[in-house]
């Protein structure tokens, strides 16, 4: 069984940039990982707590054997490895993986929700910095009923 993980990457700390390709590499170095498609990268103004700097954003596609938490671990190693501290919620970091949206090959949605993983993303449809770069991968994506292009509309003209 495979899964189609779709992550959202920020880092608003040190060499941004650096830390998001270190990260794309990472992920592609993993033996149980099958394919990694970046998009590209954007710099964003701070969401919700906006006293910290501006962040470098992208998404990408992961198609891969491993299970949700399975994933998350990876992604938490990879966070570390970054020398990512974890201070201030919502606060300054050199890199954050997020899992934002899933799927199984068959197309169908995967919902998680533990102590440790919520998929989706419970922001997922609020953050224009997960929902620009989301849509140059999946510009098809729908949730709740509406297309992801009018979504990102509709949270620039707010
Ligand atoms: N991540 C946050 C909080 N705020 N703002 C932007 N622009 N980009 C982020 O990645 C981001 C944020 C918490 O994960
Ligand atoms: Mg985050
Ligand atoms: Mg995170």
């Amino acid at each position: 069984m495979k899964y189609i993980y779709y992550l959202s990457l920020g880092s608003n700390l040190g060499d941004r940039e650096q830390y998001l390709a270190n990260a794309i590499e990472g992920l592609r170095r993993h033996e149980n990982i099958e394919s990694v498609t970046p998009s590209k990268w954007l710099e964003t103004a701070p969401w919700g707590n906006t006293n910290q700097g501006p962040f470098l954003n992208g998404a990408c596609k992961v198609v891969t054997t491993l299970v949700p938490e399975a994933m998350l671990q990876v992604m938490q190693a990879l966070e570390k490895a970054a020398g990512r501290e974890r201070l201030v919620h919502w606060g300054p970091r050199t890199l954050d993986l997020d899992i934002v949206w899933a799927e199984k090959e068959d197309g169908r949605f995967i919902e998680v929700q533990s102590e440790t993983l919520t998929i989706p993303h419970p922001y997922l449809w609020d953050r224009a910095f997960v929902l620009v770069p989301l849509s140059e991968l999946y510009p098809n994506f729908i949730f709740q009923g509406q297309a992801i292009g009018d979504r990102i509309k509709e949270l620039d003209e707010a």
